[in-house]
């Protein structure tokens, strides 16, 4: 069963002369979706990589530029102020714990659901924007995260997110739903894990977004797709921003592999779980947890 990252290609490792002391990869799949050939282009690179890069998405600049700017608004204020926001269990405002488990990183973050935003702007249905993107019972959320550059914080707190002389700002992990969507500022950080056991860095495009693949789209395509293991390393430079939505099935979805992706012949991987199931174990799992294991069919 996949898991072990995604296929490494030596020819498309450049090293870097910053502060990462990893290579920057050059072989990220694109896809523009002007292009007739989009659906192959996107259905190739979550087979062999588990994350592209979309192009001309036609998400104007001045709205993503916004939403970072309230955002960097937001995390400059007062900590006692930002601390009333939180804490985020499951929704609001965190900083340097991520879930219940004990993880710790290198971050500060804002998690919503989206009915919230439309609960804020008072818009009576509030599902308004989650139908919009999947069904009205999707459990879908936007986490921002903001990595300051790690001179900004104390340098005491270090300790409990170094590895192996990296400060992690966020662990290695898989993404749990059936689709993430990325969009990051200029800073470089996020690394993803390729078969040969090595961690290599996303360059940067803030004009872009990235798709990575999640967990449940792994099962769903029994394994055809692959759920992407990443991470963020602090950037001692400049701080990282990232709006990240996490789309996800209602609660009471049952996911099994799709029929139609199991040939006559060939097995399916998984056993069929809800995604409340998943979650449920998730929220008691560690970050860089195998969450697909328990539903392998052995
Ligand atoms: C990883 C992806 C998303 O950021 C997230 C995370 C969630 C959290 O931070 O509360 C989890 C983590 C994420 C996976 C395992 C569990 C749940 C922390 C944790 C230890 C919002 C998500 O859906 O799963």
């Amino acid at each position: 069963v996949p898991h072990s990252g995604a296929a490494l290609d030596e020819s498309l490792l450049v090293n870097t002369c910053n502060d990462i002391p990893s290579n920057m990869f050059t072989g990220v799949p694109e896809v523009d979706l002007s292009d007739p050939r989009a659906k192959t282009l996107m259905v190739k690179a979550c087979q062999n990589f588990g994350l592209f890069k979309v192009l001309n998405h036609g998400v104007p600049v001045e709205l993503i530029t916004n939403m970072e700017s309230e955002a960097l608004h937001f995390f400059t204020q007062k900590q006692s102020h930002k601390d009333h926001a939180g804490p985020p269990e499951p929704f609001g405002y965190g900083t340097r714990k991520i879930g219940p488990n004990g993880d710790m990183g290198w971050l500060e973050y804002l998690l919503f659901i989206l009915e919230l935003m439309a609960d804020g702007l008072e818009i009576e249905t509030n599902n308004v924007f989650s139908m919009m993107i999947r069904g009205e019972r999707s459990d879908s959320c936007l986490r921002i995260n903001h990595y300051p550059a790690c001179s900004e914080l104390e340098k005491g707190q270090k300790a409990e997110a170094l590895s192996g002389g990296n400060l992690i700002g966020f662990g290695e992990h898989t993404d749990p739903q059936i689709i993430s969507i990325i969009r990051s500022n200029e800073s470089e950080g996020l690394q993803v894990f390729l078969e040969a056991e090595t961690w290599v860095s996303i360059p940067p495009d803030q004009t872009c977004f990235f798709v990575i693949v999640g967990d449940l789209l792994q099962v769903m395509t029994n394994g055809k797709f692959k759920s992407l293991k990443h991470r963020v390393l602090t950037n001692s430079s400049m701080s990282r921003l990232s709006l990240i939505y996490f789309g996800g099935p209602p609660l009471d979805e049952k996911i099994a592999p799709l029929p139609s992706l199991v040939p006559t012949g060939e097995e399916s991987l998984y056993k069929e779980f809800t995604w409340q199931q998943y979650k449920t174990a998730a929220y008691k799992s560690r970050l860089s947890d195998n969450r697909l294991s328990r539903f392998e069919k052995s």
